[in-house]
């Protein structure tokens, strides 16, 4: 079991765990940011923040931008300063903005100049913007320049202090709010991070997940700064960027998602991935035929997992030989996971049901009537439908909103896009059921094919008969150009049942 002291500010503990001179941020240009800076930096920025902006402790500070070390920084020192940083994408619109600020009460916001016209545009009553990388003379960062190097004292937080506030959208709704505390941020690394990355000091770790989803602030930020070693924060991280920094940088961790390994795949040619040392995948399932693909070209075993906003990081996953293709893996050590029922009984192994899990972290929704459905008998029901093997070891089966029932048959979308995405001309694909009169739902596969191919959707339900059982091969297959995403990349299903026309 995971020990902290009642007292415990995370932002000082991970400021205070390495070596001034050892690396801490590195940019795709430029000399990497050490410790040392790292440390003055954040603590000039909290003296501003304490000083001239008036955040007082529990104070809640929009964070706004692209993936930067001023970004990190700005965050290190919200925590330090004893406030709770509330972390956004930078694309998110004015409107989601104007919610979010809502819900979770924002007084101040510490926004890249780059991301601000949202921001502005949203008109957010009472809001207190200061914008940083800009050059108006009342920029933070110009502010802090010239300040002399003054260590600035941690606010002494307790340990279930709330640190931080992740919004989750899902995949539709009214986004929720998720309070984590100061011992959960160090929890997530000292769980996954420690048990199955293993990381030393001398790591890289880089990926695409922006620091506002906590995929990426726990790979980018949180995990490198607990082990002493480094991150490559970059603006741009698609495949196309990754690809040749993984190279140039020597990243060894590389934290992303099924598409994005399956984009790579398609480039991987010139390109030196030798210094990769653990890849992780997570956000969405990742189909055993990318593992091996990845497998086959690479040589490295992706490490896969589930995380989710409500619980800040992984808790299932696995590691080196114990990795299974096509599984999850095992819960991490310091976390329990089962299948239950509706009613919240555990369903025999074999059999699909919910996930429940409990860890280190909870789901607490700030002011949310949907705590309820979250949380129930004291484990945290995801609302993915799982299978547990006799083993133990986690089957994902579907979001369990989006299995198909068909004629009575329960058919898991992802088996299906498995399948598809072994013939060589589908590049990325999702499975609906699509209401009908007659049988409840019929199965739909959307597919977008590598560019030249030719779309003949009877040759791939030929290619699809040859691997499933007939009640599970799609009665239609369209072709779109890319699949709807939300801003984290999570698959929109709910919009190929209903906004597409078909
Ligand atoms: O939402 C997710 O999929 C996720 C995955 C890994 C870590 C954190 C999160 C929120």
């Amino acid at each position: 079991e995971l020990r902290y002291p009642d007292r415990l500010n995370c932002a000082a503990e991970l400021l205070d765990h390495a070596r001034p001179e050892r690396p801490v941020f590195r940019t795709a240009a430029g000399d990497p940011w050490t410790y040392g800076q790292l440390r003055a930096r954040v603590d000039r920025i909290a003296h501003a923040l304490t000083g001239e902006l008036g955040i007082v402790p529990g104070n809640r500070v929009l964070l706004r931008g692209p993936t930067t070390p001023w970004l990190a920084a700005c965050w290190l020192a919200v925590l330090k300063a004893g406030a709770v940083a509330v972390t956004v994408l930078a694309q998110q619109r004015p409107h989601e903005l104007t919610t979010m600020c809502e819900i979770a009460r924002v007084t101040h916001a510490l926004c890249d100049v780059r991301s601000l016209d949202d921001l502005v545009t949203a008109k957010i009553p009472g809001l207190r913007v200061t914008t940083y990388g800009g050059d108006e003379p009342d920029d933070l960062l110009l502010r802090i320049t010239g300040v002399p190097d003054e260590p600035f004292t941690a606010v002494d937080t307790a340990a279930d202090d709330v640190a931080l506030i992740a919004f989750t959208s899902g995949t539709t709704g009214r986004p929720k709010g998720c309070m984590h505390f100061h011992r959960d941020v160090l929890a997530i690394a000292d769980t996954f991070s420690k048990h199955v990355l293993r990381p030393h000091e001398d790591d890289v770790f880089a990926g695409s997940p922006p620091l506002g989803f906590t995929f990426g602030l726990g790979g980018l930020v949180v995990f490198p700064m607990r082990a002493g070693a480094s991150a490559l924060l970059l603006e741009q991280a698609g495949p196309q960027q990754l690809l040749p920094a993984i190279g140039e940088h020597r990243v060894s961790v590389l934290f992303t998602a099924p598409t994005a390994y399956r984009a790579m795949l398609a480039k991987l040619d010139g390109h030196d991935t030798g210094s990769l040392r653990r890849c992780v995948s997570a956000g969405e399932n990742l189909p055993a035929s990318t593992w091996q693909a990845w497998h086959t070209r690479t040589g490295l075993r992706i490490i896969n997992g589930i995380g989710a906003t409500e619980l800040l990081h992984i808790f299932i996953s696995a590691a080196d030989e114990h990795i299974r293709p096509g599984t999850t893996g095992v819960p991490v050590p310091g976390w329990h996971a089962r299948v239950v029922d509706a009613e919240g009984a555990p369903v025999p192994d074999g059999e699909p049901g919910l996930l429940a899990v409990r860890g280190p972290v909870g789901c607490r929704y700030l002011a949310d009537p949907r705590q309820r459905e979250y949380v129930r008998h004291g484990w945290n029901i995801t609302g993915d439908a799982y299978v547990r093997e006799p083993d133990g070891y986690f089957r994902y089966v579907a979001r369990a909103d989006d299995m198909i029932i068909s004629s009575g048959y329960n058919i898991a979308g992802p088996e299906v896009e498995d399948a598809l995405l072994r013939h060589p001309d589908v590049v990325e694909t999702a499975v609906v059921g699509r209401p009908d009169e007659a049988r409840g739902q019929v199965v739909v596969a959307y597919a977008v094919l590598r560019p030249g191919a030719h779309q003949d959707a009877e040759a791939l339900r030929a290619f699809l008969k040859s691997q499933l059982v007939p009640y599970k091969c799609p009665r239609e297959i369209l072709f779109l150009d890319a699949l709807p995403r939300t801003a984290t990349g999570k698959l929109q299903r709910f919009r190929l049942r209903t906004d597409i026309p078909v």
